[in-house]
């Protein structure tokens, strides 16, 4: 396996930059149960006025993030309406049965965005069946691909909800990326929404942390259940700092992200028996279709190149601040390898069948 590995699992694994560790070691805490932390106060502030809401929660990750919000907005025994595939549903392990107590509906959503017609049709008050508790969005939508949902169709759906009475919550775990693809202030990405997590751990590349943002009154509700779910945390200002260099400093690089992703997926397309759907590449993510996932994640691994098997044909790659000039580059060179490698192992195995 090659010295340098490059780690393309996720934007999830980036490592704190020296400023953010500088300023951790400089943060001023204090008891945030007691709301006496200074730094997670301005993480908070900042955060919120970023996303033009009145105020914001520092919260551990984007699940608990979105967790909190469904347990606010729902009452037990509601519905969700929520676009195919989504994180909150797919990835959260159930957790709005067992917190919130909702169900979840889902609407098609091809590359991420679905049709406001359609979620008209998911809301219901009808007596036969769960009651619609709240209208969920993901942007950027990551099974889709990392996709962007156009600002047009989130202040549709939301004026559907809006009409129907219903909340409106965005898992923006990614929001920070829309915003950079569309070219737009964070502002303009939540404006419809009543609520918001956005995740500093991602691509803003913190070690840990989201921000949920909404109205005061929604900050006061969510603040007891971030206690009731064992979030509350103390010299979180350790924390908050590096948040807050995240989001002054980490923001404005996410369009590099976005272009290499655009290079990785040109040269991914290009490899034997890889396709991209080049069209879903808006952001920092590269879903690859090959024959065998698994397998062809095991062979980068090999090749020191890791990427995540998220299906049995599937294979996703995300790019992040971690990356050096001519890590994209290196990684295809890489991944050809890789394919190579493969099938000569297979035409080993072939002709040990043969025989
Ligand atoms: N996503 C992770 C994995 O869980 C798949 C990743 O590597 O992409 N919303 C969205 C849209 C997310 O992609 C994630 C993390 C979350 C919420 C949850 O955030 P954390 O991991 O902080 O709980």
């Amino acid at each position: 396996m090659p010295e340098r590995v490059i780690d393309l699992r996720s934007d999830t694994v980036t490592r704190p930059t020296p400023a953010m560790r500088h300023a951790m070691s400089f943060a001023e805490v204090g008891d945030d149960v007691y709301g006496e932390d200074p730094t997670v106060a301005r993480l908070e502030a900042l955060v919120a006025e970023r996303a033009g809401c009145e105020a914001g929660l520092f919260v551990p990750s984007g699940t608990m993030g979105n967790q909190i919000a469904l347990a606010v907005h729902v009452r037990r025994g509601s519905e969700v309406v929520v676009p195919e595939a989504a994180h909150v549903y797919e990835y959260e392990l159930g957790a709005m049965a067992v917190i919130a107590g909702a169900v979840p509906r889902f609407v098609a959503a091809p590359a991420g965005v679905p049709r406001p017609e359609d979620v008209r049709c998911a809301i219901t008050d009808s007596v036969h069946v769960a009651p619609t508790g709240l209208v969920l969005l993901e942007n950027t939508h990551n099974r889709a691909g990392g996709t962007v949902v156009p600002l047009a169709v989130a202040l549709a759906i939301g004026q559907v909800a809006r009409e129907a009475g219903v909340p409106y919550h965005l898992d923006g775990a990614r929001a920070w990326n829309a915003a950079a693809a569309l070219g737009v202030p964070l502002a303009e990405v939540c404006a419809p929404f009543d609520s918001v997590s956005l995740c500093l751990s991602k691509g803003l590349g913190a070690p840990v942390g989201s921000v949920l943002v909404g109205s005061r009154e929604f900050r006061g509700a969510a603040h007891r259940y971030r206690k009731l779910l064992g979030g509350g945390m103390r010299q979180a200002g350790v924390l908050a700092a590096a948040g807050i260099v995240a989001v002054e400093i980490m923001a404005e690089r996410l369009v590099e992200d976005h272009a290499r992703a655009r290079v990785l997926a040109q040269g991914l397309s290009q490899l034997p028996g890889v396709s991209v759907e080049l069209a879903s590449v808006q952001t920092n993510m590269v879903y690859a279709t090959v024959a065998d996932g698994p397998a062809f994640a095991a062979a980068l691994a090999e090749q020191g190149v890791l990427a995540n098997a998220l299906g049995p044909r599937s294979v996703r790659f995300v790019t992040h601040a971690d990356l050096h000039d001519g890590d994209v580059e290196e990684a295809l060179a890489r991944s050809q390898r890789a394919l190579e490698h493969a099938v000569a192992a297979r035409a080993r195995d072939d002709a040990v069948t043969l025989r």
